[in-house]
């Protein structure tokens, strides 16, 4: 079998790159290690850059997130019992909108069934071949046929636990990472949400966050130890630790139910270097990761997929290579910016287990900083919708 790009990985990276470039013609497989129902139950980001929302309309697939997304104007920064917001509108002219990551996904495999795009679930064992050959070809499993596609490219977009990265010989790859001392307890719960935007709460117990999906859906999380595990935490004990950790007027208004989804996530700086070995180009959590405090990790992955498709169709319709050459320069660049802002976000917010006095009082001191300095709040507020591509 031949195709011209292999996607390996049916997440949101892999599913957006390959509708973008089924709608300029280039035929695309994608393979998935999962289902498609379990992919969809995966709750994971909510929060979705314009440059994101932006792709998705050139995809074709953004007439749910329209009708259904809800745009923020800002956000709303807690400490110390006191509260304050930052105006994305004010500084940057821009919302981010509030729409599931599961629901772009799920907008994104039915665009693929509705163009008839070949995606194969259950695939296992994948092998990339002579990636940095000009003869390429992916090895698979499923239901314990091996199968093989040859083809001009492949996208790597397997998401951090994936085969592709690691296809690259360790003596190319370079990789930068930073493990947090904790995770993040999130629920899910039938519940309207606590207030019309986020909040994100830096106390004494460590961080909170209240997010939301729509009016009827909210996404709490709570900083926790990475030795805990979902079945320590009742959803009695959830709410009354998130109360704990917000202004007492937030906590009084909050309304509590049946958590639906409860998991515990780790927090992770990881970078690796090239993105690109030969035919093989990464895209994604499959390069790269960032701890969820700020939003940024799917909304890197989308700004990856723009580079790499972008690179894809000038090679496609003009046989010109300068996209491809310069994608993981292109992609690097911007990583790091996101990488950064995650990465200062994370530190500002939550508490750590060696912090000490001073490092509490640089904390308290940035908090009161941002809450008083427009100049802050612009960078902020620009990081947070999203640098431009
Ligand atoms: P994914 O979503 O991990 O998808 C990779 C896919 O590849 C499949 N796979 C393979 N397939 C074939 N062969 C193999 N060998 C394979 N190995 C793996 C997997 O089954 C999977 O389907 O990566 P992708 O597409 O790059 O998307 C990245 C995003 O999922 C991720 O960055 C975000 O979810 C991060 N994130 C957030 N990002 C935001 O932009 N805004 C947010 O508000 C936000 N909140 C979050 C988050 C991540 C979280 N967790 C759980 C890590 C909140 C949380 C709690
Ligand atoms: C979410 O709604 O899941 C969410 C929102 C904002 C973040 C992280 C996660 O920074």
């Amino acid at each position: 079998m031949r195709t011209q790009v292999v996607i390996i990985g049916g997440g949101p990276s892999g599913l957006l790159l390959g509708q973008l470039l089924h709608r300029v013609g280039v035929e695309a497989v994608v393979l998935e290690r999962k289902t498609r129902d379990y992919v969809l139950s995966r709750i994971r980001a909510g929060v979705l850059e314009q440059g994101m929302a932006s792709l998705l309309k050139e995809a074709g697939v953004d007439a749910r997130m329209r009708a259904e997304g809800l745009a923020h104007d800002g956000t709303l920064i807690a400490y110390e019992d006191a509260m304050f917001r930052v105006d994305f509108a004010k500084h940057t002219g821009q919302p981010v909108i509030v729409y599931g990551q599961t629901e772009v996904t799920r907008d994104l495999y039915d665009a693929r069934a509705a163009a008839g795009a070949q995606t194969l679930f259950n695939v296992e064992d994948v092998v990339i071949d002579g990636a940095d050959t000009d003869a390429v070809s992916v090895r698979f499993v499923v239901e314990g046929t091996e199968h093989q596609i040859e083809c001009d490219f492949v996208a790597g977009c397997d998401g951090f636990h994936g085969v592709s990265r690691k296809t690259i010989p360790e003596d190319v790859r370079r990789e930068y990472e930073k493990v947090y001392p904790f995770g993040w307890l999130g629920i899910l719960s039938e519940t309207p949400p606590v207030n019309h935007e986020l909040i994100y709460a830096n106390s004494p117990r460590g961080f909170a966050l209240c997010s939301m999906r729509h009016a009827n859906l909210s996404r709490y999380y709570v900083q926790c130890s990475m030795a805990d595990t979902v079945s320590n935490w009742s959803d009695a004990q959830f709410w009354t630790e998130l109360k704990r950790r917000l202004p007492a007027e937030v906590a009084e208004a909050l309304i509590t139910g049946p958590s639906i989804e409860k998991s515990i996530a780790p927090l992770r700086s990881f970078v690796t270097e090239p993105m690109r070995w030969g035919r093989l180009f990464l895209c994604g959590d499959a390069a790269h990761i960032v701890p969820p405090t700020g939003a940024k990790g799917l909304n890197t992955a989308a700004s990856d997929v723009h580079y790499l498709y972008q690179g894809l169709k000038a090679w496609y319709a003009d046989k010109d290579a300068d996209g491809l050459d310069r994608y993981s320069e292109r992609a690097l660049a911007r990583v790091w910016k996101a990488e950064r802002f995650s990465w200062w976000f994370s530190s500002l917010m939550h508490r750590f287990p060696d912090q000490s006095d001073f490092d509490l009082r640089m904390q308290r001191a940035e908090l009161d900083f941002l809450r008083s300095n427009d100049a802050a709040q612009k960078a902020m507020a620009e990081n947070y919708v999203g640098l431009a591509y």
